[in-house]
């Protein structure tokens, strides 16, 4: 923890400002104070950075390498102050100099390069290696344009490219000097010598990979670790026009173009492969950067390679980064002339694989031909890891052709990457206890059989700094007065807040907090969307990305069912609700779109019927980021996680929601099923068909949508509503949707959880009216939060998968 007073801090600042903008402070811009402040931030920061660098080069522990094609970091400023201890000292000074330090933050743009869950998660994974003192970085790439944009113009979602660069990156050094090549195209020579065969790489295009590197702050322990983000720049033009172009000024610049497409834009979809040569290109150049610096990294430190095993760990998120595996391969045979079976032995042992979705449409398989085209020896490796596996598989399964060739990672014309990701790991984890099972009993039985030890599970978290010390902090301050400290450092802690929960001082706290945060969120809606809510409502909030599965329409399709009820009976009893939506669709995800347009055409039509007198309202936020989260998770009452059952891995906003003091409604699916084991029925309003009922529907059938709809009035109703112009003058406009409901006989059993939905949020209504057992509810869910902490996620991970020390003590 760095002990700066007010002063220093004050004319630190000042200084810095005018070193880098040559005007002085009562002449400059917001913008140009949020990058001063930045700076000198940067410049504490840089100091424990270099120690822990040297601490880990003496120390010889084992790192952890956290390879993810996405890292969904937000905003820094505010979470490196509050790591560092800062936070107040910043704040008090500033405003000696009449300036707000709430209001700079947010002069920092997003960082945005992720699309969902699984790039924020590694961004909380970050923050808890740091904070536990694990040795462990992050890799990825430096996409120059992060997630899109979203635009809602006439309803309807526009994307916009995310220019985060625009105004400078105050936290990223660009380190060319540790530089890597990687390799595309070409063709591979082999020689024959001494017996043994030797691999050249010719007529290649070279991609000149240059790392940037972000400080990852631990919390008040002296620990700054690094996340290494790769840029593709074009080589040096000597090369260029040496060894590799004919010297053609055209070529040289299509050349140009062509690498730095590589780390131009995230790829926007999170559940959804599409064979992109491009998107192999990303995953290769990063990877390929990555291993070939951890290696120089490692040899400097006068490591054995043969003991690579014993000091690093190379952890895949998801699918996305598997060539790590044939990649080690290749530097360990053709470029340390190890034998093949010294090789795997240590490449299995350094590599494990987290799996984040069972949905068929999401796993990535490449067709060969693009494969060996642009990666030729890699594709030689891969060939042969498939060879020995199959060598294997027949020996265990002899004449089981089918089974064979289902678990080949080579067949059908394709790579399998989850077959290479299991196969070459020594470690295969889920991210909930329920995903686990599906993986092991269902989706990868075949490989469960043949590994049942590498199968584990690791249920997700989010870390409690960002999600609760730094997004609400009188939440913070409450918890503090109440139980203490402890649970800043051990989050299970929370639970002792238990105990305060009979008294009603601190449940009446409790509510004027979430008012208080409701208050904010108000205000930003009122700012943003021009519509007025109500503070006092339930805060009813469904934000996450746009997909089928997630349910985003069953939603909706209560609300148009609720404001029906309402003009049909104006007295209903309910307690006033605005209901909240924020997420983003894939661009080409037309019924996500579609989905989009539907919920916005609601919302004009229930705010602007002065007949249910403002009972009901209904927001759609644009342009749902990290720091858009940390506004509307601390103010929210109701937290909407009503995927259908099997679907979500396992939900990480949900564990946000929970530590903010929200009752969740949610099907028992993903960590939503933990969460209720956590709080019991009591506190959670379960609903829905369990992951039973949905696997029988699947293998059984049985399901029939339109039975459902000629049965019930009400889902008759609002289904005719979709079609007959009533939310739009083009009746067509949202005919995908009834289609998909009806005719595509409902994919994701909206319809048959539509009735048990209507009942549990008729409970929810019920328990809002009685302030006291509602606030009980809240505090409940805050006080058995702490085991979603990422703190103790990781705790699992360096433990029982990487083999990493785990040292808590403040250094
Ligand atoms: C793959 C191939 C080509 C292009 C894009 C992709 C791609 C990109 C991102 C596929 C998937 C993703 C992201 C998936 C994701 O975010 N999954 C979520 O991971 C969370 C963290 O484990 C879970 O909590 C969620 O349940 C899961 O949906």
């Amino acid at each position: 923890m760095l002990s700066i007073d007010r002063k220093t801090f004050k004319i630190a600042f000042i200084n810095k400002f005018v070193e880098i903008h040559g005007v002085e402070l009562k002449d400059g811009t917001n913008q140009q104070k949020y990058e001063a402040l930045a700076g000198i931030v940067r410049d504490y920061v840089s100091r424990t950075w270099l120690k822990t660098n040297k601490r880990n080069n003496k120390s010889g522990q084992k790192q952890v390498y956290y390879f993810s094609m996405e890292f969904l970091l937000g905003r820094l400023l505010g979470d490196a102050l509050l790591n560092l201890g800062l936070r107040d000292v910043c704040k008090a000074a500033l405003e000696e100099l009449n300036i707000n330090l709430d209001e700079l933050e947010n002069f920092e743009h997003d960082q945005g390069l992720g699309n969902g869950g699984l790039g924020r998660l590694a961004a909380c994974f970050l923050d808890s290696m740091a904070s536990l003192n694990i040795p462990g970085n992050g890799c990825g790439i430096r996409y120059k344009y992060g997630f899109f944009e979203q635009k809602i113009i006439d309803g309807k979602q526009v994307e916009v490219s995310d220019e985060w660069l625009k105004e400078g990156n105050a936290w990223e050094t660009r380190k060319a000097n540790k530089s890597e090549i990687v390799k595309f195209g070409g063709e591979i020579k082999v020689d024959y010598i001494n017996g043994g065969m030797n691999f050249t790489h010719v007529n290649y295009e070279p991609v000149l990979a240059v790392p940037y590197d972000t400080p990852v702050v631990g919390y008040e322990n002296d620990v700054v670790n690094t996340l290494r983000l790769w840029s593709a720049e074009a080589v040096s033009n000597e090369f260029d026009y040496s060894s590799f172009s004919r010297g053609e000024f055209l070529q040289a610049i299509e050349y140009k173009n062509s690498v730095e497409s590589i780390s131009q834009v995230l790829y926007p979809e999170d559940s959804f492969y599409k064979g992109k040569i491009l998107r192999l290109k990303q995953q290769y150049f990063f990877v390929s950067a990555g291993i070939q610096s951890i290696l120089r990294h490692f040899k400097k430190q006068d490591g054995d390679i043969r003991f690579l095993d014993e000091k690093v760990a190379l952890h895949i998120n998801d699918t996305h980064p598997t060539l790590a595996i044939p990649e080690l391969m290749r530097i360990l045979v053709d470029e340390e002339g190890l034998d093949w079976d010294e090789a795997w032995r240590i490449t299995t042992n350094t590599v494990s694989y987290t799996n984040h979705t069972i949905l068929a449409e999401a796993l990535e398989k490449w067709p060969i031909d693009m494969f060996k085209t642009l990666l030729p020896r890699i594709y030689m490796v891969v060939e042969e890891i498939n060879k020995r596996f199959c060598e294997e598989l027949w020996n265990k399964f002899q004449g089981q052709w089918q089974k064979i060739s289902d678990m080949a990672i080579i067949s059908d014309g394709q790579i399998k990457m989850a077959h290479l990701a299991i196969v070459g790991s020594h470690s295969v984890n889920g991210v909930a206890k329920l995903h686990t099972e599906i993986l092991k009993k269902k989706e990868m039985s075949n490989f469960y059989y043949l590994y049942p030890n590498k199968f584990n599970n690791k249920t997700n978290g989010i870390t409690h700094r960002r999600w609760l010390l730094k997004s609400n902090p009188r939440l913070t301050d409450l918890l503090k007065e109440t139980i203490g400290e402890s649970f800043i450092k051990h989050p299970t802690d929370l639970v002792n807040f238990e105990r305060f929960l009979e008294d009603k001082s601190t449940l009446e706290k409790l509510g004027k907090i979430k008012l208080a945060n409701k208050e904010v969120l108000t205000n930003t809606i009122l700012q943003t969307q021009g519509i007025s809510v109500d503070p006092n409502s339930i805060f009813d909030v469904h934000v996450k990305r746009i997909h089928a599965y997630k349910r985003q329409i069953l939603n909706c399709l209560r609300i148009m069912d609720l404001h029906n009820a309402l003009i049909d009976n104006p007295n209903l009893g309910i307690e006033p609700r605005t209901f909240i939506f924020a997420g983003k669709a894939a661009p080409g995800y037309y019924l996500a779109k579609n989905t989009i347009e539907l919920i916005n055409s609601v919302a004009k039509l229930i705010n602007n019927d002065s007949r249910i007198n403002d009972k009901i309202k209904v927001v759609y936020l644009e342009n749902y980021n990290v720091s858009m989260a940390e506004e509307i998770v601390p103010g929210t009452d109701l937290s909407e996680q009503i995927s259908t059952t099997t679907k979500e891995a396992s939900g990480t906003s949900n564990m946000k929601f929970m530590m903010n003091g929200a009752v969740t409604i949610a099907t028992l699916d993903g960590a939503n099923i933990e969460i209720r084991d956590e709080v019991t029925d009591d506190d959670i309003v379960i609903f829905g068909l369990t992951a039973d009922e949905v696997f029988n529907y699947y293998k059984f059938g049985g399901y029939n949508s339109i039975e459902i709809y000629n049965n019930d009035s009400r889902i008759k109703r609002v289904l005719n509503d979709l079609i007959n112009g009533k939310y739009h003058q083009d009746k067509e406009r949202f005919r995908s949707i009834y289609e998909n409901l009806i005719t595509y006989n409902d994919e994701f059993f909206v319809l048959k959880d539509f009735d048990s939905y209507i009942r549990a949020q008729d409970r929810v209504n019920t328990l809002f009216k009685d302030p006291v057992k509602w606030q009980k509810m809240c505090g409940q869910n805050i006080a058995h939060s702490g085991i979603f902490s990422s703190d103790r996620t990781i705790e699992q991970y360096a433990t029982g998968i990487w083999g990493s020390e785990v040292i808590y003590k403040n250094l």
